[in-house]
């Protein structure tokens, strides 16, 4: 039986051009500054995210961390969204390792943190407060259904930010899907932040690897901090061939997940049980929710699915998430609606 893989476009494999980069790729020691294809990779990214450096790191969540540790130090305060991958799956990192405290803000169904909720954050000059340093927004926010922050909207939380000597970091793992999605430049979307940590291994489909990008003196500081943190990879060339690949010929094709994620939504939305709560995809996130008509949790309705050789990921007692990528083409989104029909009826 053909699987098809929804839980999370994580799952996506390395394309055939990027096996054969990565076979032939010049390598070298890394942690000297010595790895051509990383080098050539981190330039290619600071220019993509219009910043004047990037660094390569192994995750997502370890480029979050370290932008963290390089703009805040211990007791220092971060408002973050309740909903952010930063607060909620980066298994506490920045408190554990960082000493960094976390100010929640609720993240609204547009996935936006609302720019009173951050002023009213901010803390006063009081030696009975953490000083507060840190702004983070996630673009694409993943939990409010892969909804796209606006360039618009980053600006303003940019000026918010600085004008309180704060800084702003954006968690971009899914920035090329928000860029694509309403048609404007990653570039244009992070003019703001200070900092942005931006995934290869996700939609762009190279098999490890994100980098996070800002300016000279914050990279200089984030170099040290990898490699306190273990990150140093050496010959990590092997895995940059393919993130240059990734970045050269993966990104405008994000927008037929989008398309597949779209049709699934739709057809979905048509079956009984299922509604939309969260709204409709923007990017390729797809959040069914399950009415009272259907008997099973979601939980019970992912484990069926995968019977059928369809695999999702359920989120909430009653919600699934189903993540399009390079490997969910017509014919899967068909299996999985047939799938879905079948386990429902
Ligand atoms: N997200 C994963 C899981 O960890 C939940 C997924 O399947 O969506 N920022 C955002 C917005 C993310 O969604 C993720 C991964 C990360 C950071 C972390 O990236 P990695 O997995 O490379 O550490």
């Amino acid at each position: 039986m053909n699987i098809v893989d929804l839980r999370s476009d994580t799952v996506t494999k390395p394309t055939p051009e990027m096996r054969e980069a990565m076979a032939h790729a010049e390598v070298g020691d890394d942690v000297y500054g010595e790895d051509p294809n990383v080098n050539l990779l981190q330039e290619a990214a600071a220019d993509k995210m219009g910043k004047a450096a990037g660094l390569f790191v192994p995750s997502g969540t370890m480029g979050n961390l370290i932008a963290v540790l390089v703009h805040c130090q211990r007791g220092d305060e971060a408002i973050m969204g309740d909903k952010g991958h930063t607060f909620s799956f980066e298994a506490g990192g920045i408190s554990a390792l960082g000493g960094v405290f976390p100010h929640t803000l609720q993240n609204q169904a547009d996935g936006t943190l609302k720019l009173e909720d951050i002023l009213g954050a901010i803390r006063p000059d009081d030696i009975h407060h953490p000083v507060s340093k840190l702004v983070i927004l996630e673009n694409t926010q993943n939990r409010c259904g892969g909804v796209v922050l606006s360039k618009e909207y980053t600006d303003e939380v940019g000026k918010l930010a600085h004008g309180h000597a704060m800084q702003l970091h954006v968690d971009g793992a899914r920035i090329f899907n928000a860029a694509v999605a309403i048609k404007t430049s990653a570039k244009d979307l992070v003019h703001a932040a200070d900092s942005v940590t931006f995934c290869l291994s996700k939609g762009l489909c190279a098999p490890v690897g994100s980098v996070l990008c800002g300016s000279r003196e914050f990279i200089d500081k984030a170099r040290r901090i990898r490699k306190m943190l273990g990150g140093g990879m050496r010959q990590a060339g092997i895995l940059a061939a393919a993130g240059l690949v990734a970045l050269d010929s993966m990104i405008d094709r994000l927008a037929e997940d989008h398309q597949h994620a779209s049709d699934l939504a739709n057809a979905l939305a048509k079956m009984k049980g299922i509604h939309f709560e969260m709204g409709m995809p923007q990017t390729n996130m797809v959040f069914p929710s399950l009415g009272p008509d259907v008997k099973y949790t979601a939980a019970e309705l992912a484990k069926k699915l995968s019977v059928e050789g369809v695999k999702v990921s359920a989120v909430a007692e009653r919600r699934l998430r189903l993540v399009t990528h390079a490997w969910v083409d017509d014919a899967a989104v068909e299996q999985t609606l047939k799938a879905f029909e079948k386990v429902l009826a």
